[in-house]
C-alpha cells in the first residue's frame, strides 16, 4: 500500500524470517571436508513380486554368480543383451505412481523397531528425521553437477518425521512418453545383464532365458546418519555375494551396471564425469561396496566386465579437469536436509511442501494443501495413530 511504499526505514524482521527461502546449488559453494556419514545399518527388507505385490521376505534377492575364467580372470562372455527383448519382457506399468507406498507398508509392519521411547520426551512413531527412497537421495547428491534434468521433491512432515517423495517433472514425463525404440532397448539390456549374472537359488546357475520382469525387486531398508540428520532409506539391491566369507548386509551386496564400451579418451572422460558420479552416489548411500559393470558393444554384446570398489571411485576421478567431488555431493545433501527442516514447519499429513529445481537455478518451494501431491496416504495416517 501507499503508506508502506513511502516508509524508508528498514523493516525490522525477526530472526526466523531471515532464513532464505531458496537454496543455491552451485558446486563451489559446497566444497570442504567430507561430512559425517555413518555406514548404513540394515534393519529390514522386502520383496516385490512379478505382479508388484509386496512380500515381507527375501524371495526376490538373487545370488551373484559370475563365471570366472581359468586364471581367475573375468571372462568376456559375449552375452547378447537383446536376447528375449521381443518375447520374454514384462515391463512395469510406469503410469502407476507408487511414491513411498512400499516403504510405508514396511514401516506399518515394523513400528516396534522404530518407535521413540515416550519416556525420552518426544514420542515419534518413526524415530527418524527423514524417510525416503535411495534413488531420491541420489538425485540430491548429484544436483550440484547436474546440467540436464531438474527435479520435484514433495516433502510432508508427519509426527516429527520428514517424508520425501519424488514427483515426475513435466519434462521427465514427456521424455518417458517419447522414448525411442533404441532407448527402450537400452533399458532392457541393463535388466538382461542381471539375468546372465544372477541366480534365483544357490543350487541353480543363472537362467539365461528367464523372463525379464521389471516389477520384481528386492529392497533393503537401512538406517543411516548424515551429520545431524537421521535417515531411514530403502533401496533396490541387485544381488548378494553368496560366498561363505562375505560380510553382513549391506557389505555383501553387489550393484550391477551396464555401460557402453569405452573406445577413446573423450568417452572415458564422459564416463568418469557422469556415470561414475551416479554409480558412486547410488552405492555409497546404501553402503554397497562393489559395483560390477558390463560394457557393451554397439551390437549390445557384453565385451568386458569390470569390478569397481565404490570407495575407489573418488580416487579414480580425482584431479581430472571438470571432475566432481564426493564431499560437495554430501555437503549439499546435508545443507538441503537442514533447509527442509527450516522450511517445512507444519506437521500435518495434509500439507505438502513441493521443492523444485532446474539446472542453473536455485531450489525453490511451494506449499500445497490439496491432494495433488499427497505424500502420506490416509491408511498410513490411521496405521500410525
Ligand atoms: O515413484 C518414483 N518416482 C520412483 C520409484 C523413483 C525411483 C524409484 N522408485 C521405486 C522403484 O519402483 C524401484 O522399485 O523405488 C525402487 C528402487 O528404489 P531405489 O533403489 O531408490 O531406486 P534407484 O536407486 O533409482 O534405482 C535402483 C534400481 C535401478 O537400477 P539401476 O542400476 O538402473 O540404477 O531400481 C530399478 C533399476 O533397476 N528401478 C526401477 N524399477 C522399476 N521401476 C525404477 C522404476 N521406476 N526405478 C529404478
Ligand atoms: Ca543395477
Amino acid at each position: 500500500n501507499r503508506k508502506r511504499g513511502l516508509d524508508l526505514t528498514p523493516p525490522v524482521t525477526k530472526q526466523p524470517l531471515l532464513l532464505p527461502s531458496t537454496l543455491k546449488t552451485t558446486h563451489s559453494l559446497y566444497q570442504g571436508s567430507f561430512p559425517f556419514y555413518r555406514l548404513p545399518l540394515e534393519i529390514g527388507h522386502f520383496s516385490l513380486d512379478e505382479k508388484r505385490q509386496y512380500h515381507a521376505d527375501k524371495r526376490r534377492l538373487r545370488y551373484f554368480c559370475l563365471p570366472v575364467g581359468k586364471e581367475g580372470k573375468q571372462v568376456s562372455p559375449g552375452w547378447d543383451l537383446m536376447n528375449g527383448y521381443e518375447s520374454c519382457y514384462v515391463k512395469r506399468n510406469e503410469e502407476e505412481k507408487e511414491g513411498l507406498l512400499h516403504i510405508l507398508t514396511w514401516l506399518g509392519k515394523n513400528r516396534s523397531l522404530l518407535g521413540a521411547n515416550a519416556d525420552k520426551g518426544i514420542a515419534r512413531p518413526v524415530d527418524r528425521d527423514f524417510v525416503t527412497w535411495r534413488g531420491h537421495l541420489t538425485k540430491i547428491l548429484c544436483t550440484p553437477y547436474e546440467t540436464q534434468e531438474g527435479w520435484l521433491l514433495a516433502v510432508t512432515l508427519f509426527k516429527g518425521t520428514f517424508y520425501i517423495s519424488e514427483q515426475e517433472t513435466v519434462a521427465a514425463c514427456k521424455k518417458r512418453k517419447e522414448r525411442t525404440p533404441e532407448q527402450e532397448k537400452l533399458m532392457y539390456s541393463g535388466y538382461k545383464f542381471e539375468n546372465y549374472i544372477c541366480a534365483d537359488s544357490l543350487e541353480s546357475g543363472p537362467d539365461k532365458c528367464a523372463v525379464v520382469n521389471t516389477n520384481e525387486a528386492f529392497c533393503s531398508v537401512l538406517l543411516a546418519r548424515l551429520s545431524s540428520h537421521s535417515l531411514l532409506i530403502a533401496g533396490e539391491v541387485d544381488c548378494i555375494d553368496p560366498s561363505p566369507k562375505s560380510p553382513l548386509p549391506p557389505s555383501c551386496y553387489i550393484e550391477l551396471k551396464t555401460s557402453a564400451q569405452i573406445r577413446n579418451p573423450h568417452q572415458q572422460r564422459s564416463f568418469n564425469r557422469y556415470k561414475l558420479l551416479k554409480w558412486w552416489s547410488q552405492s555409497f548411500l546404501l553402503g554397497i561396496p562393489v559395483i560390477v559393470a558390463g560394457f557393451r558393444s554397439p551390437e549390445a554384446k557384453v565385451v568386458s566386465i569390470e569390478r569397481f570398489r565404490t570407495s575407489d571411485i573418488p580416487h579414480l576421478i580425482r584431479g581430472e579437469r571438470n571432475s566432481w567431488d564426493p564431499a560437495v555431493c554430501m555437503n549439499f545433501c546435508n545443507k538441503f536436509m537442514s533447509h527442509i527442516k527450516s522450511v517445512v514447519t507444519r506437521d500435518d499429513p495434509g500439507v505438502v511442501y513441493l521443492f523444485a529445481w532446474e539446472p542453473g537455478s536455485e531450489v525453490t518451494y511451494t506449499v500445497h494443501t490439496d491432494d495433488e501431491y499427497t505424500v502420506i496416504p490416509s491408511w498410513y495416517i490411521e496405521a500410525m495413530n
